[in-house]
């Protein structure tokens, strides 16, 4: 059975999570803790400490660069699942890239300003240690005062994808594409603490959300 490799709250885990669940294909999830990334150096043989890594039979499948969908792609490729069609190469990969950078920024900045609450205490000092080497020391604490800022930054963000939801039910299309999934883990690990909504000003990402939760992808198979 496919295996997905990950920590719970991850947004680019809940990218390929919510494409395994849409898939509907059984899979099954190790969770490692944010801190150890032991079991990820093991399987790609040194190659990678990132999650998601996905373990299929003989096969492991992590992201060979900073710019690569490889994990996607290979979910794509098995279940057959359409999220990368012809015509929509170059315009998903530049709605990804923005997706990654622009949303994704201020929100992990706003879920991680709330991190003593969901990281474990044996991994606590891997995580600050981690967020402080790459942002700077008291950056945890920084972002927690900076919440209001964070917020706007992130509705601001996501201002297109509201745009582009009012003549269709996806972003680009009538059906799920992968910056669909790619826009749903950033939400994901934004809801993750609990402390936050959707913004009521954008009702379009609300539903839109809404309808991916519960996405079957067989539904559209042609
Ligand atoms: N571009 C990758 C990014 C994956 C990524 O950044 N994963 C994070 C966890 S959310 C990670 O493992 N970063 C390395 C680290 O934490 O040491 C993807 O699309 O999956």
């Amino acid at each position: 059975m496919i295996e997905l490799i990950q920590f719970p709250w991850s947004n680019f885990c809940a990218v390929a999570r919510t494409i395994l669940q849409a898939s509907e294909a059984k899979f099954k999830i190790t969770n490692i803790p944010n801190g150890d990334r032991t079991l990820v150096w093991k399987l790609t043989r040194g190659q990678s400490y990132q999650v998601p890594l996905v373990r299929d039979g003989a096969k492991v499948v992590f992201e060979s660069g900073d710019d690569t969908q490889d994990v996607a792609r290979y979910l794509d490729a098995k279940f057959k699942l359409d999220l990368f069609p012809a015509h929509l190469d170059g315009v998903q990969d530049i709605v990804w890239r923005h997706i990654e950078d622009a949303v994704e920024t201020p929100e992990f900045k706003l879920s991680d300003s709330h991190w003593r609450e969901y990281v474990p205490k044996a991994d606590a000092l891997r995580f600050v240690r981690h967020k402080e080497r790459k942002f700077g020391r008291g950056c945890l604490d920084r972002w927690a005062t900076q919440r209001a800022e964070l917020l706007a930054e992130f509705t601001a963000a996501l201002a297109p994808y509201e745009a582009m939801l009012a003549t269709r039910a996806f972003l680009l299309d009538e059906r799920p594409r992968f910056v669909d999934f790619d826009l749903y883990g950033m939400c994901f690990n934004f809801l993750w603490t609990g402390h936050y909504d959707l913004p009521a000003e954008l009702p379009r990402l609300r539903a839109w959300h809404a309808r991916l939760a519960k996405v079957k992808l067989s539904r559209f198979a042609k």
